[in-house]
């Protein structure tokens, strides 16, 4: 199509998500006709053969074993973090410093020390930046976000969020290492509140607006793991299931649950939303679907639809296949690069930025506070 300006892209971390982020720089300009074009110039992993290995695989011209060589190159214009947790605060700052734009897999930091900080580097290196929060772009969430700000669902009263899965309940499971590094607090930040709350928290607040105050429960079921790396048993410190009451400020009352302890689920991501003309409920296992009920229905056939989101005008549609048939997870993170480049192209900031990502962490440290405290926590703003 009609991209012209390159975009030269280093990415670190060749994990899950160092995955969905290549996919969706190779495939973007096949789909959405944007002015700019990412060129996968370096990818940058620990280990040589694992960089290597991902390189051939996903494209990369080249690889590096130390992100701060990434970093300093002359021809990357985007560095792309994609690694554990606890690297992102110092790549982010760096590479803010060395004038590239930087991407930053969610959460931001491992805290809201840690996002202060990247946020910081980046609006005084103004350095366009942005935080993958991948599910607003589902074209569903999308569309629930349009019906929500033309206000068809009056005033709201309700928001619910639930993120289920069940991967960490066998006791044999280690902590650390390889995928593994979030059960690790001292590399995660946190447990499902960063990973998992942090998802319901960031589509709830670019739904409905900011939540005020907080009152939380944790709990850490299995207290004891072996250690990946250092093959000794070790206390676990994450949080395994979190669940919050909030106020969001415009009056309206929320509950959020994330758990890795919900068997038979594997990444149930559930939200709803009840206003005073009507309510929304969406689900990560039926993604293209949108629950809606519109209470000036005529009361004979008045009930819940499930809108099929797959038609020309609803969110992103338009650049996949024809009316009727679906996308799914990867789509995505291409749309959330495709809305990168557009900003880019337009001289906007794409969202949600790492200013607003850190909105994410200060309800997550109150989350995480008033678990700690067994009060209502303040949220900072
Ligand atoms: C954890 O299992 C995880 O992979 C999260 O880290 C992702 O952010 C979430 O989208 C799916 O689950």
């Amino acid at each position: 199509m009609g991209a012209n300006k390159e975009l030269r892209v280093g990415l670190v971390g060749c994990g899950f998500m160092g995955r969905t982020h290549s996919n969706a720089f190779g495939k973007v300009n096949r789909f959405f006709d944007v002015e700019y074009q990412p060129v996968l110039a370096a990818v940058c992993a620990r280990n040589r053969a694992s960089a290597q290995a991902f390189a051939d695989n996903w494209g990369y011209s080249s690889f590096e074993t130390d992100w701060r060589k990434l970093v300093a190159r002359k021809d990357i214009d985007l560095i792309d973090i994609a690694s554990p947790n606890d690297t992102h605060a110092e790549i982010a700052v760096a590479a803010a410093e060395a004038g590239k734009m930087v991407m930053c897999e969610k959460p931001l930091g491992r805290n809201a020390a840690e996002s202060e900080k990247m946020a910081a580097a980046v609006e005084s290196a103004r350095t366009p930046n942005m935080v993958w929060y991948n599910y607003r772009r589902v074209p569903a969430v999308t569309l629930a976000k349009q019906l929500v700000d033309e206000g068809r669902l009056g005033k709201i009263f309700h928001y619910r969020a639930k993120f289920l899965q069940d991967w960490t309940i066998s006791a044999d499971l280690p902590q650390g290492g390889l995928g593994l590094w979030r059960l690790d607090a001292s590399v995660a930040g946190s447990g499902v509140t960063g990973d998992l709350l942090a998802h319901c928290i960031d589509t709830a607040m670019w739904l409905n607006g900011p939540i005020a105050t907080v009152t939380a429960m944790t709990e850490t079921f299995i207290k004891e793991r072996s250690h990946a790396i250092t093959g000794k048993v070790e206390k676990v410190t994450i949080d395994d299931a979190s669940a919050f009451l909030a106020r969001f400020q415009n009056g309206s009352l929320a509950t959020f649950e994330a758990t890795r302890y919900a068997r038979g689920h594997k990444a149930l991501y559930t939200l709803e939303i009840n206003g005073a003309d009507a309510s929304i409920m969406w689900d990560l296992h039926d993604l293209h679907r949108l629950q809606y009920f519109d209470h000036s229905d005529e009361g004979r056939v008045r009930g819940w639809r499930a809108l099929h989101i797959t038609d020309g005008d609803h969110p992103y549609m338009k650049h996949w296949w024809v009316p009727g048939l679906q996308i799914g997870y990867e789509h995505t993170f291409i749309h959330q690069v495709a809305d990168f480049l557009e900003a880019l192209a337009s001289g906007k900031p794409a969202s949600p930025t790492f200013r607003e990502a850190l909105a994410t962490d200060y309800v997550a440290e109150a989350v995480l506070q008033s678990a700690n405290s067994g009060r209502w926590e303040q949220v900072r703003q």
